[in-house]
């Protein structure tokens, strides 16, 4: 089992992210997003014999990021990749119940932190809100039950992933929405489990243009392709229907 660590300017928190991975992963692929910090040399100071760090030489997105670091993790022979974020802001207690979620048949069981009691108390309000605003959103465009869209604490197993095209979903921001719109598409069971919404000194990248233009627009796509391929099938299905 993999954890794959986005990274961006985190070489204050890397550290903390890493002490917090448990002894049974075995592989942790730390992707240094093009930082212009020491992000890739706290990573590896951390002195973690399963860490192997790799580099994008210039800033690609979140998404990218993660992409780099599921095909590193699969092509090492993963049966499961786990993200956990560069800012420590999941809570390894939180991984079991990820993990039962792919027990129990799930290609991608991925975070909800909106339904972790008191939620509200602890995310900062914009984010609560933004958030059920942009799930709500996401559920119209992907026809997928889920409640926290954006939440990046997921696990993939490689089966799911092997019916993607990882590589084609949108780089950075919105990269969880284009993703879940990818996985309606390809029918991968998507399950969402209870996690701890963690927030404290770290910094967030996102801005109110990914949430207001770039992430609806990501999920408009979303939307007329599903509408388009389910048209086209009905289209199909007629003549023999009849
Ligand atoms: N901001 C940013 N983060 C990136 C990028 N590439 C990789 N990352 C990593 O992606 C992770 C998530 O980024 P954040 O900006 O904290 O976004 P978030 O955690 O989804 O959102 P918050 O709930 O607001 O913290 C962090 O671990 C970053 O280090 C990038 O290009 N920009
Ligand atoms: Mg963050």
């Amino acid at each position: 089992m993999a954890v794959v660590v986005p990274a961006y300017r985190e070489a204050r928190l890397i550290g903390r992210t890493l002490r917090a991975i448990p002894a049974w992963i075995d592989d942790v692929v730390v992707v240094d997003d093009g930082s212009d910090d020491d992000t890739a040399g706290a990573a590896e100071r951390h002195g973690d014999r399963r860490v192997r760090v790799v580099r994008h030489p210039t800033n690609r997105g979140v998404g990218a990021a993660i992409a780099t670091g599921y095909r590193h993790a699969f092509e090492a022979g993963a049966d499961v990749a786990v993200v956990m974020a560069g800012d420590a802001q999941m809570d390894p207690d939180d991984l079991p119940r990820l993990l039962q979620a792919m027990g129990q048949g799930a290609g991608y069981a991925k975070g909800d932190r909106l339904s972790w009691p008191e939620a509200r108390k602890r995310m900062p309000w914009t984010r609560w809100l933004g958030n059920h605003i942009l799930a709500a959103l996401t559920r119209w465009a992907t026809g997928l039950d889920v409640r926290d869209s954006q939440c990046g604490y997921t696990a993939l197993s490689r089966e799911a992933a092997s019916l993607l095209d990882l590589e084609s979903i949108w780089p950075r921001y919105g990269y969880p929405n284009d993703l879940l719109g990818a996985m309606a598409t390809a029918g991968v069971t998507v399950q969402e489990v209870p996690v701890r919404p963690v927030y404290r000194d770290e910094e967030s990248g996102v801005g109110w243009r990914d949430a207001v233009i770039v992430i609806p627009a990501l999920l408009a796509r979303v939307a007329w392709r599903r509408w388009r391929s389910e048209n086209h099938n009905a289209v199909r299905a007629l003549p023999s229907s009849r």
